[in-house]
């Protein structure tokens, strides 16, 4: 692939810096530090990958195992680890300000994208809005009318299904009779392609055609990046109770770290000394963000309130103004 060595650097230190921060999170997790986490394990190629071919003024709507795209994007791992311990001020990210934060509600960010994108046709700002979802998504009515929005009215967007086979236990294979998702595109008239989502350049150039198309006035396409949830659910899960041990050994062996290390390696680019600092580097990053998040102060309770509505309807504005003064 026609992506330079440096390029390639970037790639495999972001997609290791998510893998350490995913597993430290679960860890704070099962501790009793975080209140549940979504890990991305096994796919960090489709997300990062995804988020390198954007463009800083472009727009992210990722889904809740996008890590590596929004730590790619500049969401700092403290803010994240915020979030997913349950504190809306996670959502609220410093940066980047116009990427919309984590969809837990699955696929329902998908017409928020087209929202967005028609809102950038309209101002004819030369942006993309990108949207992450999973197969279990494109099951969902938002999905399909989100990309017949897109098609019919051509906006500059580019949707992207992770499939990693897996909707918590429902595998792919029971999801759709369709036989691949990129097939989906076609009703929705825009391109689809179906791709190895563990080879991290192919992802790039995938989306960085569909993003230059979709900034030149060509209209939406939609990607289907093959991939494999090697993980739980969540934190919530336990996938033993649904699938082969056997299916997710032989997953490993397409596992897109390893392959891009490898790749690095054998081009002479990368060797012990480089994978250790970095580690190193990686883990103190990761212990500072946790430092930061659990130096953060809890919010009082009454703030369940205040970050569904714009305006408190009455009978919610009735039960805030009677918390107790030491809870409020
Ligand atoms: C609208 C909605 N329905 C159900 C759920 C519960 N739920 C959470 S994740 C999930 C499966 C999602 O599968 P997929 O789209 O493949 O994404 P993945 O979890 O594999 O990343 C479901 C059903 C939800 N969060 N939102
Ligand atoms: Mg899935």
């Amino acid at each position: 692939m026609a992506q330079s060595t440096d390029a390639l650097i970037g790639l495999y230190r972001a997609m290791c810096l998510t893998r350490a921060f995913d597993a430290k999170a679960i860890a704070l997790q099962r501790t009793g530090r975080l209140g549940t986490f979504a890990s991305s394990l096994g796919q960090e190629a489709v997300s990062v990958g995804v988020a390198a071919a954007m463009r800083p003024e472009d727009v992210l709507l990722p889904s809740f195992r996008d890590h590596g795209a929004m730590l790619w994007r500049g969401v700092d791992m403290a803010e994240s680890l915020l979030y997913w311990g349950g504190d809306e001020r996670g959502s609220d990210f410093a940066g980047p300000r116009q990427d919309f934060p984590v969809s837990v509600p699955v696929g329902t960010h998908a017409p928020h994208a087209a929202g967005v994108a028609l809102a950038f046709k309209l101002r004819r700002e030369p942006r993309v809005a990108v949207c992450l979802f999973g197969d279990g998504a494109t099951s969902k009515g938002d999905v399909a009318e989100a990309l017949n929005i897109a098609g019919v009215w051509r906006l500059p967007a580019v949707f992207v299904v992770c499939n990693n086979r897996w909707a918590i236990s429902t595998p792919v294979e029971r999801q759709t009779a369709a036989e691949t998702l990129a097939r989906k595109a076609d009703a929705a008239g825009m391109p689809g392609e179906r791709i190895d989502g563990n080879d991290v350049e192919l992802v790039v150039e995938t989306a960085a055609r569909a993003l230059a198309r979709a900034r030149d006035g060509q209209g939406p396409s939609l990607i289907e990046a093959l991939t494999y949830r090697m993980g739980d659910h969540t934190t919530a899960d336990d996938a033993r109770r649904y699938r082969d041990d056997a299916e997710v050994s032989r997953q490993w062996a397409q596992d897109p770290i390893a392959r891009t290390r490898r790749r690095l390696v054998d081009l002479g680019a990368w060797g012990k000394a480089q994978e250790e600092g970095m580690l190193a580097e990686h883990a103190a990053a990761i212990e500072r963000a946790v430092e930061r998040y659990a130096a953060t102060p809890a919010q009082p309770p009454v703030t369940l309130f205040d970050y569904t509505y714009a305006n408190l309807p009455a009978e919610l504005a009735e039960q805030r103004a009677a918390f107790r003064p030491e809870d409020a």
